[in-house]
């Protein structure tokens, strides 16, 4: 996936108007939006495509699928069927959950990304010592997109030096969790930004600010 100034926003407003009312003051410099349950189970699933007719984004849906094979078959069938370029599901369930995901995304098309480590806080206790793991079954499964921290920079290389140079990551942390998009995109691909965008006062400064900080 090609994101255009390696910024992501995440939109997670809860109302239709007010995500377009952003969109229409970022689509300059922004070309690829994260949606998660918040705007999606506020508006329905229907605004994968608004935002992809009125705008021509690219949109990953960041749905954290975590369930039995079966069932993230039928969640990734509907979410790349309803015009997602991207979903991000989790890795923790093991081989045949994400292997479900795979084959949906392989048989669209479209891309998977492999959430590894959380951002925050609370990633440290349960998520973060499987998180290298996760990320070596992303590698075995022949993953190549991949979710992984901008608050933690450590962890993010050490998750670059598993999935490779050629993988495609993208990271959440940078603004209201304190990560640093210089720092995180010495590692990155791209950073994903939600707050510090989305309740500024004037989101295309927001990100003018990311882009030159
Ligand atoms: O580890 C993760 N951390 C995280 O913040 C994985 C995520 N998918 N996210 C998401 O990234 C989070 O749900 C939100 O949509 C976005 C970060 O938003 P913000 O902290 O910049 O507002």
């Amino acid at each position: 996936m090609k994101v255009k100034n390696n910024i992501i926003l995440a939109l997670d407003v809860m109302d239709m108007d007010e995500a377009i009312n952003i969109c229409d003051k970022v689509s300059n410099q922004i070309d690829t939006i994260k949606i998660g349950y918040p705007l999606t189970l506020a508006v329905g699933i229907n605004c994968i495509n608004t935002l992809k007719d009125q705008f021509d984004f690219k949109v990953i849906c960041d749905y954290k699928v975590a369930d039995i094979d079966a069932t993230n078959d039928k969640i990734a069938d509907i979410t790349y069927s309803n015009g997602a370029d991207g979903l991000i599901c989790h890795g923790f369930t093991g081989e045949d959950s994400v292997k479900a995901c795979l084959n949906k995304a392989d048989e669209y098309g479209k891309d998977l990304f492999l959430l590894t480590e959380m951002s925050h806080p609370g990633a440290k206790r349960f998520i973060q010592p499987v998180a290298d793991d996760i990320a070596r079954m992303g590698v075995d499964l022949g993953i190549k997109n991949y979710v992984a921290p901008a608050t933690r920079l450590d962890r993010l290389q050490e998750i670059r030096n598993i999935v490779g140079e050629d993988a495609f990551i993208i990271s959440p942390g940078v603004g209201a969790q304190g990560g640093s998009a210089k720092e995180t995109l010495k590692i990155s691909d791209a950073a994903i930004v939600g707050r510090s965008i989305y309740q500024s006062d004037d989101p295309e400064k927001a990100v003018h600010d990311i882009l030159n900080k």
